[in-house]
Formats: structure tokens, C-alpha cells, sequence
């Protein structure tokens, strides 16, 4: 690995959000690629912390400090990750759903999506049901993305599409999901339309359920 995204990797795991900015910075100047620099330095970096907290080796202060981190780093990253001479593609309201704080996935799903064209209302995380319904009906996405990143949460996504459902938005409206713990089968089982397992992959998916829609 390039010598600079071993020294990401390390300030994320340290949480030193000053080093994390000075790292991507770095990267970015000796022309590493974005999508490089995100899934080897940051994201690799923030999959050891949570294997770390499962070992037992750190705490929730440190996974939040790494996370802070992360979201410095990411900042600067975005415009180049954007690209911005794209028309509007469509609607898509974003949320991590109720009982859930974890955003930095959904953040990353967002700005992926973002540049790749589509107009984007974040919503935020802890969102109930209830929430996703009422701006679903106020205005008319064309896709409702839920974001998980607990067990305990996952049922929180059947909750919203089954709300979505019962306030007849399922005709016009398409749900997807993801976050580490949500699968392909799981999609299936609560009648997600899509589901995938990162943000480019995420892109990609939402292109192609749009492109079939029209
Ligand atoms: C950072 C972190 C935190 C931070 C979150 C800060 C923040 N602003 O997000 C803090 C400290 C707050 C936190 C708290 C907790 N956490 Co935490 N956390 C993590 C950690 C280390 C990293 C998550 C992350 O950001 N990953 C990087 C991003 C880029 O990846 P991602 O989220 O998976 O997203 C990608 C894909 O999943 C996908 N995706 C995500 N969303 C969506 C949505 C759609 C629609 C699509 C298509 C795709 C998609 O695309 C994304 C980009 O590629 C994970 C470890 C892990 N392996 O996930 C644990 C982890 C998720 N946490 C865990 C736990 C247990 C907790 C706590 C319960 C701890 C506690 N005892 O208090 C609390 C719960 C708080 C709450 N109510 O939500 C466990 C969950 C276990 C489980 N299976 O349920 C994990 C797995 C750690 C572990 N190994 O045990 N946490």
C-alpha cells in the first residue's frame, strides 16, 4: 500500500482528525484516485475500529473519535468524488432509520448519488417511520434509501416500508437498503426493490432501477 494511505489508515484509527486531513490532502496531491484514497485509507480504517471494538480493544469514545475523523477526511474528499455537470436524475429522500445513529455509510450513499446527478433530502439519522412517510408523500421521491447498521435497527426497515406501503407510496416510490449488517436475502424477506453492499454499488443499482421504471 501507498505510504500515505497507511498513514490515513493509522490517523483514523488514532482519530487524529487533524492528521486525517492532512493525509487526504497528501493523497490527493500526489494524484492518487479518490475512490482509492476512500475505500483503502478511510473505509479499510474504519472496518478495523469496529473489529477492534469487537475484540474488545477500544470503546465507543474511540469509535467516535475515528468517526469524526473519517467525516474531516471525507469533507475534503467530496468535491473531488463529485462530479457536478450532471441534470437532476430523480429523487432520492435518505435516511438511517429509527434507533440507528450511524451515518457516515449513508452520508457516503448520499454523495456518491449526489454526484452522480440526483437531487438528495437527507433526512438524517433516528428517522421513524412516520418521518420517511411524510416527506415521501410531501415530495414525491423516486426512491426511499434506509440505511442500517444494527441487528437491533433492521427491523426498523420492515417498520418503514410496511408504513410506506400502508400510505399507498408504493406504487410511485421504490426502498432500498443496505449497511454492514443487511443482506441480499433480507432485502427479499421484507420487499425491498433493491439492495447493495456500498455506495458505488449503490449508484449503480439506483440507475438501473430508474432506468427500468421509465
Ligand atoms: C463508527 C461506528 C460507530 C459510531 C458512529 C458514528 C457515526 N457518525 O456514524 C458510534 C460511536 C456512534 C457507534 C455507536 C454504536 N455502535 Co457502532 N460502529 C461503528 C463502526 C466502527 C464503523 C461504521 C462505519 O462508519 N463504517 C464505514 C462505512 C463507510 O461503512 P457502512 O456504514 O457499512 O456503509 C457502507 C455500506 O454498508 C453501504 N450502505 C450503508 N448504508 C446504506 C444504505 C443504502 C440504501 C445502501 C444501498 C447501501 C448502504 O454503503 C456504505 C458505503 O460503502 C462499525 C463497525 C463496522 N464494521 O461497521 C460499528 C458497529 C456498526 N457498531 C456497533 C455497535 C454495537 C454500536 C453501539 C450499540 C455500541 C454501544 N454499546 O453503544 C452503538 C449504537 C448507537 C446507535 N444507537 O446507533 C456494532 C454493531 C453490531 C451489530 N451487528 O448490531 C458494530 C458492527 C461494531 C462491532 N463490530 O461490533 N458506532
Amino acid at each position: 500500500m501507498e505510504e500515505v494511505l497507511q498513514k490515513l489508515f493509522n490517523s483514523i484509527l488514532e482519530g487524529n482528525a487533524a492528521a486525517t486531513r492532512e493525509y487526504v490532502q497528501a493523497a490527493l496531491d500526489i494524484n492518487l484516485k479518490p475512490e482509492v484514497i476512500l475505500n483503502h485509507g478511510m473505509i479499510d480504517a474504519m472496518r478495523r475500529v469496529g473489529a477492534l471494538f469487537e475484540e474488545g480493544e477500544c470503546y465507543v469514545p474511540e469509535m467516535l473519535v475515528s468517526a469524526r475523523a473519517m467525516q474531516g477526511g471525507m469533507a475534503l474528499l467530496k468535491p473531488h468524488l463529485q462530479q457536478t455537470d450532471k441534470k437532476s436524475n430523480g429523487k432520492v429522500v435518505i435516511g438511517t432509520v429509527k434507533g440507528d445513529l450511524h451515518d457516515i455509510g449513508k452520508n457516503l450513499v448520499a454523495l456518491m448519488l449526489e454526484g452522480e446527478g440526483y437531487e438528495i433530502i437527507d433526512l438524517g439519522v433516528d428517522v421513524p417511520a412516520e418521518k420517511f412517510v411524510e416527506v415521501a408523500k410531501e415530495v414525491k421521491p423516486d426512491i426511499v434509501a434506509l440505511s442500517a447498521l444494527l441487528t437491533t435497527t433492521m427491523p426498523s426497515m420492515k417498520t418503514t416500508i410496511d408504513a410506506l406501503t400502508a400510505a399507498g407510496l408504493r406504487n410511485s416510490t421504490m426502498v432500498i437498503i443496505g449497511g454492514a449488517p443487511v443482506t441480499e436475502s433480507y432485502a427479499h424477506q421484507i420487499e425491498a426493490d433493491g439492495f447493495a453492499t456500498d455506495a458505488s454499488r449503490a449508484v449503480g443499482m439506483v440507475n438501473g432501477l430508474l432506468a427500468n421504471k421509465s
